[in-house]
């Protein structure tokens, strides 16, 4: 069972939010309003996805009501959950919208964390657009302040454009993975359109077409739009770039590169014909290549298509359909208090990222230092070592402090003793990083990740995550530094 990520009680000595401002021109989605239309702030501040800020602070949750799909792309397994939204290998709980109602409500009810509604799969959410409104139109009945958010392929979109802005469905995400119909063609063997199926150049050039007229139609009408690309070395890496202009052009709202995560156990085309994803490092290379462009989104966990929680965790299980209560009544009051807790914690943190930047500013040479964090939620380092399934990666140098992606590992600590035999995945996990921070850690891990030239400290536990990389970063680079 997950712990509740943050004390209420802790309101009480919280003071009242001030607004922080951001030094970084590579910030992108955790702007502060200072930077942001305060139309657009309303709709991304409680989003985790379209607010790397938010992230560390609100839920969504994905109910799997589509099952279908209308084509196919080459990363896909149809036994599994789409993988234009979700990680491929994975079965979710296939829910009727009223299965899918009742499971909102609990959830609710239970995570006052919980913001949006995201309808990711099992296919595309546009291929059954009845389950899908329905879905949504039966759960904001019920919660009329959780946003409504879901993601396609876009081959239908400018069908239902003209719907999801009626219904204020403020996000959607597309995937595009290329703009050229020759390399979409290495992509998407065959498309589903107008009673015929279609394959090769045919398929690709009606899918990006509709895609690109899709989101011109929803970038009009105000709703805001996230394109997600997976990066398939060798198809289109070097694409990508093309890709990020396209959109941008069109408005789209963020860019979110993932990787490719190709295994032949998955029995899709990719991995049977040993098609190899990114490595982290090619990956953040694609993303520095992009930045300046469409704002990149980096946060993204490739969740399933039944997720519950903070990005970083996932709590699906313990509200499937056999475990949830017959009956539920929603009541509003914790989601508010929690909303007002975060108001006021949003101030304190933006007081402390302030002065982590000014320290991070005084440093003059152009170095930077890669950190990874151990943090349950909050945006503080709040997590042990050893019960970390994944640290967040921050990366600090003249520019500021950015967050630049996650690494997944195995938890250290299984039922209250080391399992050294993660060690050596967890170090080939870090490749890159220079100091990790976590809330405690025992001597052997930390003697054993020194050993691979990697530093692990407490001495930040609680902090909040910028204000520890950034004096991190000042004790190392500083001018104090320098002269010792
Ligand atoms: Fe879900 Fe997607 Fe909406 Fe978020 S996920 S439908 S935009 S509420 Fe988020 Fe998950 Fe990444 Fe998707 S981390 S896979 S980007
Ligand atoms: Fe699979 Fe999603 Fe592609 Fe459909 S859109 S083929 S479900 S990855």
């Amino acid at each position: 069972m997950s712990s509740q990520i943050v004390s209420l009680d802790s309101l009480m000595a919280s003071p009242s939010p001030r607004r922080g401002g951001c030094a970084s021109s590579s910030c992108g989605t955790s702007a502060r309003p200072a930077d942001v239309d305060p139309a657009i702030w309303e709709k991304i501040k409680d989003h985790p996805c379209y607010s790397e800020e938010a992230h560390h602070y609100f839920a969504r949750m994905h109910v799997a009501v589509a099952p279908a799909c209308n084509i196919q792309c080459n990363y896909c397994n149809r036994k599994y959950d789409c993988s234009n939204e979700s990680r491929p290998g994975v079965v979710s709980e296939r829910l009727t919208p009223e299965e899918a109602v009742r499971k909102v409500v609990a959830v609710a009810a239970a995570v006052p964390e919980l913001s949006v509604l995201g309808i990711a799969g099992p296919g595309d959410a546009l291929a059954n657009w009845k389950k899908t409104r329905a879905t949504f139109e039966a759960v904001r009945a019920v919660i009329p302040d959780i946003k409504l958010c879901l993601s396609t392929n876009g081959l239908v979109l400018p069908d239902h454009a003209d719907e999801i802005a009626g219904m204020a469905i403020d996000h959607v995400t597309i995937t595009i993975n290329a703009v050229d119909p020759a390399i979409g063609a290495r992509i998407y063997p065959w498309i589903f359109f107008d009673h015929k199926r279609r394959t090769g150049l045919e398929a690709a050039t009606i899918l990006l077409e509709r895609q690109m007229r899709g989101l011109e139609m929803l970038t009009a009408r105000g709703v805001l739009v996230k394109i997600n690309s997976v990066m398939i070395p060798g198809i289109n890496d070097d694409h990508l770039p093309e890709v990020n202009r396209a959109v941008r052009a069109r408005g789209a709202f963020l860019h979110n590169v993932m990787p490719l995560i190709s295994d032949p156990a998955h029995g899709t085309h990719f991995g049977l014909t040993g098609q190899r994803g990114p490595t982290p490092a090619e990956l953040k290379a694609l993303q520095d290549r992009l930045d300046g462009g469409a704002k990149l989104m980096r946060h993204c966990r490739q969740c399933r298509a039944d997720a519950i929680g903070l990005l970083g965790e996932d709590r699906g299980q313990e509200f499937t359909l056999d475990r949830l209560p017959a009956a539920v009544t929603y009541d509003p009051a914790p989601r508010q208090a929690y909303r007002a807790f975060v108001a006021a914690e949003r101030g304190d943190r933006g007081a402390a990222r302030a002065d982590a930047l000014r320290s991070v500013g005084t440093v003059t040479d152009d170095v930077r230092l890669l950190v990874a964090v151990a943090t349950k939620g909050g945006a503080r380092v709040n997590e042990h070592f050893g019960h970390a399934r994944e640290f967040q990666v921050y990366e600090a140098g003249p520019k500021g402090i950015t967050l630049t992606g996650h690494r997944k590992v195995d938890a250290y600590c299984m039922g209250g003793f080391g399992e050294d035999a993660t060690l050596d995945p967890t170090i080939a996990a870090l490749d890159g990083i220079d100091t990790v921070l976590c809330a405690k850690v025992g001597d052997c891990p930390r003697e054993a990740l020194a050993a691979a030239g990697i530093i692990v400290s407490d001495a930040h536990a609680y902090d909040y995550i910028e204000a520890a990389v950034g004096k991190v970063y000042a004790e190392r680079f500083g001018r104090a530094a320098a002269v010792a």
